[in-house]
């Protein structure tokens, strides 16, 4: 609905946006140091104290905090408010050790929804729409957070929950779904079982919103091809709040930051240094209005450059690029980096839907890069010499994308377990 269009804030000027962000810093540093004890310690280990913050510019005197403090700080060490005050925890999809758990005041939830109904408004959504959310609810926030934007909105919310493809299929066509939003794997998913149902003209959606996981420039294409939609990346992450901190719009070229809440930076992830806008590093946040859990300087692991060009769409929120990778899901094959982002571009431009499975493991102290990738049913059907010659021609250009040699097996269509959250790309054998 047009007041979860918010011009002030989404097209402000410069000047503008930066008076307000400087206005906000100042007052949630001096909210962090009077109330959460573990910051304050690390701030007085750096030799600065909230007199010392007068705005962005100061924020480099700043500790980063990273996800080993977070560890650290669990369950209530970075809790900013009195337990009374904080009405919601999620947490981090983490799978190994402590969990990461984030909290709200009843403010920073309607902060979040709003955040999130900005990003369902920018893919075109009204309260004439039928959001159908299968993010996954619980303790991961992409099913609430989409859930509460939709809300605001005014869409009629679809609160489907991930799994029981069957029924997803059911209610989007019975109940019209205009908007899915889900994890672009589990959209390509639903796009496959669309089209093998014949149920393409029985559909009503017109956008998606995608996120949670990195995917590529290709892999929309296909999915807006599939399912007859524009797909539009958001982002988030739960230690900042969760999706909405960042959405695309109408230009689908990067996410336009919710900077009057979230201050971003780029570093260079190994100096720490602040790098000038338009290069590549990790991005690091600063929540501006956030009470329960309000975090200065997170270190997110993920790579993206900033982007201040103007946008078509009018809105001067500065920009992020599509995600590059992380810093830690960067692979090291015979000394040669290797993002996964890279081995799906490559699959997808040879014409291979996004089902691969790469697989890394040490065979006489030498690395053994596998990728298995799904043939579609047409290739599936062409004689073995064909099925070689089209391993061959992977085998080629992923040598010439990562300088590297891997082995590229196709498999039957199917074959690859698909995912209904995050889908998982990589298995590291040599870390088992
Ligand atoms: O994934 C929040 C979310 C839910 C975002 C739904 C978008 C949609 P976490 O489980 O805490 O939160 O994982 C956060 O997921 O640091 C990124 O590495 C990755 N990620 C999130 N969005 C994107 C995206 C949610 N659009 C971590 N592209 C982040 C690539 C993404 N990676």
């Amino acid at each position: 609905m047009e007041n979860y269009y918010d011009p002030a804030m989404e097209c402000a000027p410069r000047e503008e946006m930066l008076k307000l962000q400087n206005e906000r810093l100042v007052e949630n540093v001096q909210h962090v140091w009077d109330n959460v004890p573990f910051y304050r310690r690390k701030m007085e280990e750096a030799g600065v104290t909230p007199e010392d913050i007068h705005g962005v510019d100061d924020l480099h005197k700043l500790p980063f905090l990273t996800k080993d403090d977070l560890k650290e700080a669990y369950p209530f060490g970075m809790l900013g408010v009195p337990m009374e005050e904080a009405v919601r925890i999620q947490s981090t999809s983490g799978t190994t050790g402590k969990r990461v758990v984030a909290f709200y005041t009843q403010d920073d939830i309607d902060i979040w929804d709003s955040c999130c109904a900005r990003a369902i408004v920018a893919a075109g959504a009204t309260n004439d729409d039928v959001c159908h959310v299968c993010y996954g609810y619980g303790l991961f926030t992409g099913g609430p957070g989409l859930n509460g934007g939709s809300h605001l909105v005014g869409s009629l919310t679809l609160p489907m929950s991930s799994g029981n493809t069957e029924r997803q299929l059911q209610f989007m066509v019975d109940l019209g779904s205009t908007i899915l939003c889900c994890t672009p794997s589990y959209a390509a998913y639903l796009a496959e079982a669309v089209n093998e149902k014949g149920l393409r003209d029985k559909i009503k959606l017109k956008a998606g919103i995608f996120g949670a996981e990195t995917w590529s420039e290709e892999m929309r294409r296909d999915i807006e091809k599939q399912l007859g939609i524009r797909a539009y990346d958001i982002y988030g992450l739960t230690e900042v709040s969760g999706p909405g901190v960042s959405f695309e719009c109408s230009e689908q070229t990067g996410m336009h930051i919710n900077e009057d809440h979230f201050f971003p930076e780029i570093i260079d992830p190994e100096t720490g240094e602040v790098l000038p806008e338009g290069e590549t590093g990790e991005l690091v946040f600063t929540c501006l209005t956030k009470k329960a859990f309000p975090l200065m300087r997170y270190r997110t692991r993920d790579l993206c450059t900033l982007s201040r060009d103007k946008c078509s769409c009018g809105r001067t929120l500065v920009k992020m690029s599509r995600l590059q990778g992380r810093t830690d899901d960067m692979l090291i094959v015979r000394g040669v980096n290797v993002f996964p982002s890279q081995i799906e571009t490559v699959l997808l431009n040879e014409g291979f839907p996004a089902n691969y499975q790469i697989t890394v493991s040490r065979e006489n102290h030498k690395d053994h890069l596998l990728v298995e990738v799904e043939m579609t049913p047409e290739m599936f059907s062409d004689r073995p010499g064909e099925i070689s010659r089209y391993e061959h021609k992977i085998v080629e250009s992923l040598k010439s994308m990562l300088g590297l040699k891997a082995e590229v097996r196709l498999v039957a269509p199917k074959t690859i377990t698909r995912s209904e959250g995050k889908a998982v790309r990589v298995i590291d054998k040599r870390k088992i």
